[in-house]
């Protein structure tokens, strides 16, 4: 079954939006498989945004998410990728449909509360990464309620 990151940034987890973001996920039908709460470094967190090493905002997107404690998370499901970047919502908050996490609350593109694996292989990579220790070994994706 497909697995994508999802990380709470700093704002989200100051902003006291945990519990409604995980709600959001659980509610879709999609299995938590991994969840730490943790602060990053900034080796760390460059690791993670290495592909955006070279863009004009990557020392401000650094010092935003090593600015707080952040959600590390693993979430399980049929198209779990995609679907998940949907329930996110664009990048840009101005551009982020009304329903969507960022849609409904977030205004500024460099608070934009959550960050979502974008491709089925950058999610093994973040999960990876995130979680080299492994994840648990449970599942409910195939709740005949939630699959036909
Ligand atoms: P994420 O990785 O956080 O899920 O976001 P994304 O794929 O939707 O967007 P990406 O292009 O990978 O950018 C990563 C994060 O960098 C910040 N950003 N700031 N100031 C800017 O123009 C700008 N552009 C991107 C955002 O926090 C974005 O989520």
């Amino acid at each position: 079954m497909e697995q994508t990151f999802i990380m709470i940034k700093p704002d989200g987890v100051q902003r006291g939006l945990v519990g409604e973001i995980i709600g959001r996920f659980e509610k879709k039908g999609f299995t938590l498989k991994g969840l730490k709460f943790i602060t990053v470094d900034r080796a760390f967190a460059e690791r993670h945004y290495a592909d955006l090493s070279a863009k004009p905002f990557f020392n401000g997107l650094v010092e935003y998410i090593i600015s707080g404690p952040i959600v590390a998370m693993v979430w399980e499901g049929k198209n779990v990728v995609t679907t998940g970047r949907k329930i996110i919502g664009a990048t840009n908050p101005a551009d982020s449909a009304p329903g969507t996490i960022r849609g409904d609350y977030a205004i500024d593109i460099g608070r934009n509360v959550i960050h979502g694996s974008d491709a089925v292989e950058s999610a093994r990579k973040e999960i990876a990464l995130w979680f080299p220790e492994g994840i648990a070994e449970w599942s409910s994706s195939l709740n005949p309620w939630i699959y036909e």
